[in-house]
C-alpha cells in the first residue's frame, strides 16, 4: 500500500506487515500505509481478520523519533490505534524481537497480541525523557495491572517473551515461522467466534498485594535518587494513576498532554540528543563501515589489578574467552580472587544464575606465562600505570604474540604513540579506556595512534559493540578527551576551595545541577593516590607560572587516600561509605589560603557551576578544534557514561547550546580577567558566538 507497508490476503486473513528497515519506525509512510491497508481489509468482505507483523530485524521500534522536531503530521499513532479499534474484524499483533514504545502502544490497540519467543516488549520513553504517548500508560494497566505497568513504564527496560506472557502483555507464544503462526491464531479466534477483545474496554486492574495499597507512593519512593530533577517518571506515574481514576478517553487527553509537554522539554531534547549521538559515534569518517576487521575470539588481558579484573569480566560477559596475565602469582591470584567476588556478588544479588557464573568463570583462565596468552586476537594491557613498565610489557607482547593480534593500553593519560613505536606493530596499537569499575561502566574512549590502521580502529570500535560498550574514538593527548576535561573541573573546584568555598559545598552544588556525586566525594571514591602520583610525575615540567592549589597533595601527605582509607577529602566511619565533613579538612584548607595570601570569601552555587561547568566546556571546544575529538556529541557522550553527567542535560556541549555559546563566552572572558589562564577563551567558542551558532548546528 506504500513502499514500507504491504498488504496480502491468507486465506480469509488479511496481513499487514511493515518492512520500513532499519527498525519498522512508525513515520508519517508507515502511519499512512497501515491505516489504508486497515481501510482496505474493513472493505474485503472475504477477510475475517487481520495480522499486523513486522518484517526484518523487529515488530517496531515505536514512533520514529526524528519526527518529534516536527510538527505531527496525520495519521498519528493514536489514529492508527483508533482505526485498529473501529475496525469490525478482530485484529491480532505478531511480534518477532522487539515491540517497544509506540510499537507496543500499537500492539496494545490490537484484540490479540502473540509472540515468537525472541519477542521482547516494552516502553522504553522515560529513557527518552518522555512519557508513553499512544495510550500506554491507559491500556497497559488495563491489561496487566497498575503495579507491573509502572515497573515496565518507569524501568524502561524490554520484558521478554516468557516473562511478557506470564504478565500477560502477550496471549501466546509461538514457536516455528511467526506469521504462519499468527495466520493460524487468527483462524482460531473467528472460528472459535471470540468477541472483540479490546484493552481500552478492560477496567484499569487496581493494585494488588505486593504493590497495594500504596503503589504510587512506592513508585515515586522508588524511582527517588534516579529521578532527580527528571520530568517524565513523575507524569508517567501521574498518567498511571489516571487510569484508575479517571474515564479512558480523559486520561487519554491527560496523557498526550504530558507527552507533549516532555517532548517539548529540554530534557527530552537532550535525552533524544543523547540517543542518537550515541549511535553516531561508532561512525569513523575515514573508516567505512565494510573495512576488514579482525575477528576476535579469544582475548588476553594484562595486568589482574582492579582494572584487568574488570575488563576480564567485560570479555567473559559478553562470551570471549580471555586469558589474564600477571607475572606476580601473588597478584593474579588476588585478581582471580576478585572476579569470583564480583560473580558471587552478581549471583546474590540475582543479577545472573549460578550457571551463568560457571559458564564466565569457564572463560577466564589465569597465567603467569607471556606463552600461555599467544593465541590472542587482542591483547590490552592494564598494569600500573608507568610509561617504562608498560613500554617493557608491549615489547614482550611484540615478541610472543601472533603477527596480526591487536596491542592495546588501558592508560589513561600516558602516550599511546609512545609506546605504539616500542613495537614493530604500531599499526596495530591502539588504547582501550576502560572506566572504573570496568565491567559497569559502559564507556570506551579508543584512542588512535598516529599509526593506528584502519583495520585495528574498526576492530577495536566493533569489539566495544560486542562487549556492551559504547566506543568513542579520540586523539592522543594528555589525558585524552575525558580526563583532560576532568582536570579542567576539578582544577577549577580546587580552586574555589583556596577562594572560600568547603568540599561539601561545591559537591552538593555540582550534585544539585544533577551529577549522582561532586568531584571531591568522586575523588574519595575512586582514590586519591594514582592522581597523586601523577601530578608528582608532572611536577618537574609545571610551568612555575602556572596557579597550582596544594591542598590534594597535602591531604594525600597525611596518608589520606579517600574511602579506602576511611578517610580523604571527608572522613568516613569505620566500614562506611557516607562521606561526613571533616572540620581537619576544613583547617587544612583555610590554612592553605593563609599561606597564599588568599582572603576567603562567600561563593555562592552560581559561581561555583560556572567555575566547574564552563572550564569543562571551553577545555572541551578547545578539544573539539584541535581535532582530538570527531564531534561535539562524542564529547558529550563521553561524558555522559564515563562521568555522571547528567543525561537529561545532554552532555557538556549540549548543555552548552542550552545556554547559549554567547553567554558562556562572556562568563568565560570575565572570568578569563580574573582567574587567569586557565579560562583563555576556546577559539571555537569565540567563533561560535561570533557566528551566534551552537556545537550541535552546522
Ligand atoms: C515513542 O514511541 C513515543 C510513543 O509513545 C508515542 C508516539 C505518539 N526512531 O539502536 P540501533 C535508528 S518514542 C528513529 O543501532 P540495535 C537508530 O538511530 C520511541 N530511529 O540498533 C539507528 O540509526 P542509524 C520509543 C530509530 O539493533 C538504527 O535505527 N522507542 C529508532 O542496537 C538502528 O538502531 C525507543 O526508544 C526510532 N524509534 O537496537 C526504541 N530506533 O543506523 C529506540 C532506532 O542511522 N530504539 N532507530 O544509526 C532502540 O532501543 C534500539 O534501536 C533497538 C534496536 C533496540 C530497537
Amino acid at each position: 500500500m506504500t513502499d514500507v507497508v504491504r498488504y496480502e490476503r491468507r486465506g480469509a486473513t488479511g496481513v499487514i506487515t511493515i518492512d520500513n528497515p532499519p527498525v519498522n519506525a512508525l513515520g508519517i509512510p508507515v502511519r499512512k500505509g497501515v491505516f489504508a491497508c486497515l481501510d482496505r481489509a474493513e472493505g474485503d468482505a472475504d477477510v475475517t481478520a487481520l495480522v499486523l507483523i513486522g518484517a526484518g530485524r523487529c515488530f517496531s521500534a515505536g514512533a520514529d523519533i526524528r519526527e518529534f522536531s516536527r510538527p505531527p503530521e496525520p495519521p498519528t499513532v493514536r489514529e492508527v490505534i483508533e482505526k485498529i479499534r473501529d475496525c469490525p474484524k478482530p485484529v491480532i499483533a505478531a511480534i518477532h524481537e522487539t515491540a517497544l514504545g509506540g510499537g507496543l502502544e500499537l500492539a496494545l490497540g490490537c484484540d490479540y497480541r502473540i509472540g515468537a519467543p525472541s519477542a521482547r516488549v516494552g516502553l522504553p520513553e522515560v529513557k527518552l525523557g518522555l512519557v508513553p504517548g499512544a495510550g500506554g500508560t491507559q491500556r497497559l494497566p488495563r491489561l496487566i495491572g497498575v503495579g507491573p505497568a509502572l515497573r515496565v513504564i518507569l524501568g524502561g527496560e524490554p520484558v521478554p517473551a516468557a516473562e511478557a506472557l506470564a504478565l500477560g502483555i502477550l496471549d501466546e507464544v509461538v514457536e516455528g515461522n511467526l506469521a504462519d503462526g499468527a495466520v493460524a491464531f487468527a483462524e482460531r479466534v473467528v472460528a472459535e467466534g471470540r468477541p472483540a477483545h479490546r484493552t481500552r474496554d478492560l477496567e484499569a486492574k487496581p493494585p494488588k498485594a505486593p504493590d497495594a495499597p500504596d503503589v504510587f507512593d512506592r513508585a515515586r519512593k522508588g524511582i527517588g535518587r534516579r529521578a532527580r530533577g527528571l520530568i517524565a517518571p513523575d507524569l508517567c506515574i501521574e498518567s498511571v494513576e489516571n487510569a484508575l481514576r479517571l474515564p479512558f478517553d480523559e486520561a487519554m487527553r491527560k496523557e498526550r498532554e504530558f507527552f507533549v509537554r516532555c517532548r517539548e522539554s529540554d530534557q527530552s531534547k537532550a535525552q533524544r540528543h543523547v540517543f542518537f549521538a550515541e549511535r553516531q559515534a561508532a561512525r569513523i569518517p575515514d573508516v567505512p563501515a565494510d573495512t576488514a576487521v579482525i575477528s576476535i575470539r579469544r582475548a588476553a588481558v594484562i595486568g589482574c589489578g582492579t582494572m584487568g579484573a574488570g575488563i576480564a569480566i567485560t570479555f567473559a560477559n559478553a562470551g570471549i574467552p580471555v586469558h589474564v596475565l600477571d607475572v606476580s602469582r601473588e597478584a593474579l591470584d588476588a585478581g582471580l580472587g576478585l572476579i569470583r567476588k564480583t560473580y558471587a556478588a552478581g549471583v546474590s544479588r540475582g543479577r545472573i544464575s549460578e550457571a551463568d557464573r560457571e559458564a564466565r568463570m569457564d572463560l577466564i583462565t589465569g597465567t603467569a606465562d607471556y606463552a600461555g596468552i599467544r593465541d590472542a586476537d587482542i591483547v590490552i594491557e592494564a598494569v600500573f600505570e608507568e610509561m617504562d613498565l608498560k613500554k617493557k610489557v608491549f615489547q614482550t607482547l611484540d615478541r610472543v604474540c601472533k603477527a596480526d593480534t591487536i596491542l592495546a593500553t588501558n592508560t589513561s593519560s600516558l602516550d599511546v604513540n609512545e609506546i605504539a613505536v616500542t613495537t614493530a606493530r604500531p599499526e596495530k596499537v591502539m588504547g582501550t579506556h576502560f572506566f572504573s569499575p570496568a565491567h559497569v561502566m559502559r564507556l570506551m574512549e579508543n584512542v588512535r595512534g598516529e599509526k593506528t590502521s584502519k583495520e585495528t580502529v574498526a576492530s577495536v570500535m566493533g569489539l566495544s559493540r560486542r562487549l556492551g560498550k559504547i566506543g568513542v574514538l579520540v586523539g592522543v593527548c594528555d589525558g585524552f578527551v575525558g580526563n583532560r576535561m576532568y582536570h579542567a573541573y576539578t582544577r577549577e573546584a580546587n580552586f574555589l576551595l583556596e577562594e572560600g568555598a568547603l568540599p561539601q559545598q561545591v559537591d552538593k552544588a555540582i550534585y544539585d545541577f544533577g551529577f549522582p556525586m561532586g568531584p571531591f566525594t568522586t575523588g574519595d571514591l575512586a582514590g586519591l593516590d594514582v592522581g597523586w602520583r601523577i601530578r608528582q610525575r608532572r611536577a618537574k615540567t609545571r610551568d612555575p607560572d602556572e596557579r597550582y592549589s596544594p591542598i590534594a597533595d597535602r591531604i594525600c601527605e597525611m596518608g589520606r587516600f579517600g574511602q579506602k582509607t576511611g578517610a580523604g577529602w571527608y572522613r568516613y566511619e569505620k566500614g562506611g561509605r557516607t562521606p561526613i565533613p571533616d572540620p581537619e579538612i576544613e583547617k587544612l584548607i583555610v590554612g592553605v589560603s593563609d599561606e597564599l595570601g588568599i582572603q576567603r570569601r562567600e561563593i555562592g552555587d552560581r559561581e561555583i557551576l560556572e567555575r566547574c561547568l564552563y572550564a569543562l566546556i571551553n577545555e572541551g571546544a578547545k578539544i573539539l578544534d584541535e581535532g582530538l575529538a570527531l564531534r561535539a556529541g562524542d564529547i558529550d557522550v563521553i561524558w555522559i557514561y564515563g562521568y555522571g553527567f547528567p543525561v537529561h542535560r545532554g552532555g557538556p556541549l549540549f548543555h552548552a547550546d542550552t545556554v547559549g555559546a554567547n553567554v558562556i563566552l562572556d562568563a568565560v572572558r570575565r572570568l578569563h580577567g580574573t582567574h587567569g589562564a586557565a579560562f583563555k577563551p576556546a577559539p571555537l567558542l569565540e567563533r561560535l558566538a561570533r557566528e551566534g551558532r551552537g556545537f550541535h548546528q552546522g
